[in-house]
């Protein structure tokens, strides 16, 4: 049962207002969405490292400095997004050291690893298209900063899922060799593209309080469906194969059936043991502690200056 405070909380959401952080909210909702936000922020600054891979590797000095921007807008979205968390009364360092220590998550998708040039145009072209999918309705959610940050993310999201598709249309009509590395980066991408929308509905455990409170506007299942139909016309156009034997256009329901992703595949990699979640983490801890000096530099900095101003 809502007391009457959560009670009002409830109206405006449902009123669509605007959450702010110095707003009243039910610690609950403060908890949610400090994990869902700071999961999507340590996404942006992990999902760095599988193109960051490519970056020194890149054909041409044209793809070298667009994969540069793009890695450096995902730094930016990973920023914006911790500025929203910090907001509801959480610090960087806090979250930092969450993920450091393996309590916070961040999408499974960056788990996996990134082998050939054709793997930064899938990258682009699907988990980026999957990121917008999910965010897009993420620009309406209740809360004042997060969604503010949202809709300066979704549109820099559109010009990197143009830029991987751009990739995959040069490699899909390339040579036969650029072709087969443009499928095989399908193959190996999509189902861990559609694990992106998180686990099937019935083991959504957030996904019934998180639609309540507008945290979140659609469910996974919701997304993903949608998400497959966008795409299969898109590989299509590539010339591609989409690689599900189940994938057919259901009239009816006015979308594909498609095949589930390997859901225990999904909860391995979830709980630290995919591909490269070892590495990941590693290299997102090593930059922390090289940056120490960094920090510590800072902060003698401002010491002396607000020593300076007092006296
Ligand atoms: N990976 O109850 P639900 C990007 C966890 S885009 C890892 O359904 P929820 C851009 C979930 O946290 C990617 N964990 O959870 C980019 C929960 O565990 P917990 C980031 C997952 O929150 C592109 C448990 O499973 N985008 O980075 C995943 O209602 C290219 C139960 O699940 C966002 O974060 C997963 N895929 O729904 C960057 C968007 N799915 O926390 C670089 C905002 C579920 O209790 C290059 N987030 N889990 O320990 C959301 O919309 C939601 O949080 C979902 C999950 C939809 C991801």
């Amino acid at each position: 049962e809502m007391n009457p405070q959560e009670r009002a909380f409830q109206e405006r959401i449902d009123a669509g207002e605007k959450i702010e952080p110095k707003d009243w909210m039910p610690e609950a909702y403060r908890k949610n969405l400090i994990r869902q936000i700071g999961q999507h922020a340590h996404s942006e600054i992990v999902g760095q490292l599988p193109e960051g891979n490519w970056i020194t590797r890149a054909p041409t000095l044209e793809r070298k400095a667009i994969l540069l921007a793009k890695v450096q807008d995902e730094a930016g979205h990973g920023l914006y997004l911790y500025c929203a968390a910090e907001t509801l009364g959480i610090s960087r360092d806090e979250l930092f050291e969450q993920l450091h220590s393996g309590k916070m998550k961040y999408s499974s998708i960056f788990n996996y690893p990134t082998l050939t040039w054709a793997d930064m145009g899938a990258v682009g072209w699907l988990v980026d298209g999957a990121a917008i999918m999910n965010q897009v309705p993420l620009q309406r959610t209740s809360f004042g900063p997060y969604s503010r940050a949202m809709i300066r993310i979704c549109k820099e999201e559109s010009f990197h899922q143009r830029q991987g598709f751009d990739i995959m249309m040069k490699m899909a009509n390339g040579t036969e060799a650029q072709k087969r590395m443009a499928q095989d980066a399908l193959n190996r991408f999509w189902f861990p593209a559609l694990m992106m929308f998180g686990p099937s509905d019935k083991d959504s455990v957030h996904s019934a309080q998180s639609m309540a409170w507008k945290i979140k506007m659609n469910t996974n299942d919701e997304l993903r469906q949608k998400f497959v139909d966008q795409t299969v016309p898109q590989a299509e156009y590539l010339g591609l194969t989409v690689p599900d034997e189940n994938l057919v256009w259901n009239e009816e329901k006015g979308g594909y059936d498609f095949s589930e992703p390997d859901w225990n595949e999904f909860f391995d990699v979830i709980s630290g043991n995919g591909p490269c979640n070892t590495e990941r983490l590693e290299t997102r801890k090593n930059a922390w502690e090289d940056g120490a000096w960094v920090r510590e530099a800072m902060q003698a900095h401002a010491e002396k200056r607000a020593a300076r101003a007092k006296a």
